[in-house]
């Protein structure tokens, strides 16, 4: 077995930190156009960026709410799927971070008895097992596939990978200020993308965790992993699950105190790395609970290493508005 060398990120959240990965620098497949197939645009605006809540972690940074204008942008109506994901790869050849290693970390309970009695665990999150060959094909490691899973987030991708993705597709990551801009689906101050209640008339509006984390899982929302792009319902935007199933990664650099003195005018994130190299990522995913996380909510921050992959981490594409 490979010695497991996936640590858990300094945020106690749920997507452990990955060693780092080969630079590929050069080798990705240029786009020679913008593609906005799949996006919906947003015309930009103002808003309030942040919790008024105060409800985040404050190692999160997730104040001082403050005003940022936007220019018009597009973002991907869902997240990629493995099914846009596999064309990519078959286009381009693309060796995943996770594949180079040769393992990524898998939920324990997503996995079977043999991988899991055969897996390392991490240390400071035993939850997450840490499964030779598992990736994007094999989501809980060998044996396991995305064949009946098309349609769902791809996992395990690293945020190298995604921008290898993007410049095939002729996208880009969005900024963290546009993804929460999206996020809010025009809705002014609200903890969720459809409003403030968890369960507006007792329907699961996201794919979170029911139960005790991380033993019992009582499936409320219908599901113990990912679920398709498309489940529950669009926020005002258009845009599907912002909120749970997989983070989803950004282009900026995380810097937890970045809120206190960001520029109000398209915020790109810290110029120079504060924190190593860590990314964001936005959205929770499916091992949010609110006994231990409760980054699901539409204000929530986290980030990562670039080279990090784990089986709820996945990402959308965004595109500037103006002509190319
Ligand atoms: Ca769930």
């Amino acid at each position: 077995m490979s010695e497991p060398r996936i640590t858990a990120p300094n945020t106690s959240c749920c997507a452990p930190a990955g060693p780092a990965a080969v630079s590929r620098a050069g080798s990705t497949p240029r786009p020679d156009r913008r593609n906005t197939r799949g996006q919906i645009l947003v015309t930009g605006g103002r808003f309030r960026m942040g919790d008024p809540f105060d409800e985040g972690h404050p190692a999160d940074g997730e104040t001082p709410v403050h005003h940022v204008e936007l220019s018009p942008f597009h973002l991907d109506a869902t997240s990629v799927t493995n099914a846009q994901f596999a064309t990519f790869v078959k286009e381009t050849g693309h060796v995943t971070s996770a594949e180079d290693l040769g393992l990524s970390a898998v939920f324990h309970l997503a996995a079977e008895p043999a991988v899991r009695a055969a897996a390392g665990r991490v240390e400071e999150a035993p939850w997450w097992l840490v499964v030779d060959g598992a990736d994007w094909r094999h989501p809980e490691g060998p044996g396991s596939t995305v064949t009946d899973r098309q349609n769902h987030p791809v996992v395990h991708v690293s945020w190298h990978d995604a921008l290898a993705y993007c410049a095939w597709a002729g996208k880009r990551l969005p900024t963290e200020a546009e993804w929460e801009y999206a996020a809010r689906g025009g809705l002014v101050g609200a903890r969720y993308p459809w409003g403030n209640e968890l369960l507006p008339r007792g329907r699961w509006r996201c794919n979170i965790w029911q139960g005790e984390f991380p033993t019992r899982n009582t499936l409320d929302d219908g599901h113990l992993t990912t679920a398709p792009v498309k489940s529950y319902a669009p926020n005002g935007y258009g845009f599907w699950q912002m909120a749970g199933n997989v983070w989803e990664w950004c282009a900026d650099r995380f810097g937890a105190d970045y809120y206190a003195h960001s520029p109000v005018a398209d915020p790109s994130g810290p110029s120079e790395p504060s924190e190593g190299e860590r990314r964001v990522m936005r959205g929770g995913s499916y091992l949010c609970h609110d006994s231990y996380c409760n980054r699901y909510r539409v204000a929530a921050r986290s980030g990562n290493t670039a080279d990090s992959a784990s089986a709820n981490i996945g990402f959308r594409c965004a595109n500037d508005a103006r002509e190319s």
